[in-house]
């Protein structure tokens, strides 16, 4: 489970529907929902507020890809932290062949195999997911799906996603992304897309820290 399962509850509740708690009332022997996993428990709710304000929050972070082997792919993304659980995908990948390539967050931020890209390890999941579209429920944390590179053989990335954060439990920070040589088919476990031919870190951009 993760968090856009239930962003609509907090939602409907924002926006004053009154159905779920009518509901509610007459059933006072209901059962709580199952908390996600990765909702702080009573507990540790104050520890976090004390950790969130001892620790900067960080709202850019940046990947400079290179080239896995000879593949002469190469590009500049940007991750902003926007309106608190988004996080915004921009920049440019340049040397594609013309077409989708699958586009993920890998599990290390670890560019010692330069050959084939192996050591970025496979799909950053936080908990236990299949693989998935970027609009699925049960995904990889990384699972960003395609770009498409046009004939010159360059990809403009311009996406918002829900799932990976800057902060917090599905931090990408420090972990690794790749470019793969074909398209994500969303088929398992990992999309079928093929060799990595980019690879970089994503880390804190200079102006990224508040
Ligand atoms: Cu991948
Ligand atoms: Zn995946």
């Amino acid at each position: 489970m993760h968090r856009r399962q239930f962003l609509p509850v907090a939602a409907a509740s924002a926006a004053g529907l009154t159905v779920a708690a009518s509901a509610a009332a007459q059933q006072p022997q209901r059962q709580r929902p199952a908390r996600p996993l990765n909702e702080a428990q009573p507990g540790q709710a104050q520890r976090g507020a004390r950790m969130a304000s001892a620790r900067p929050q960080v709202t850019k972070a940046v990947c400079v890809l290179m080239p896995v082997g000879d593949s002469g792919v190469s590009g500049l993304l940007t991750f902003e932290q926007v309106e608190g659980r988004k996080v915004k995908v921009t920049g440019e990948v340049k040397g594609l062949t013309p077409g989708d390539h699958g586009f993920h967050v890998h599990q290390f931020g670890d560019l010692t195999n330069l050959q084939d890209g192996t050591s970025a390890g496979g799909h950053m999941d936080v908990g236990e997911h299949k693989h998935g579209k970027p609009t699925d429920e049960d995904r990889h944390t990384g699972d960003l799906g395609n770009i498409t590179a046009d004939e010159s053989g360059v990809a403009k990335v311009d996406m918002t996603d829900t799932v990976i954060s800057l902060n917090g439990p599905n931090s990408i920070l420090g972990r690794g992304f790749i470019v793969h040589a074909d398209a994500d088919d969303f088929g398992q476990p990992t999309g079928n897309a093929g060799a990595r031919v980019a690879i970089g870190v994503i880390g804190i951009a200079k102006d990224g820290l508040k």
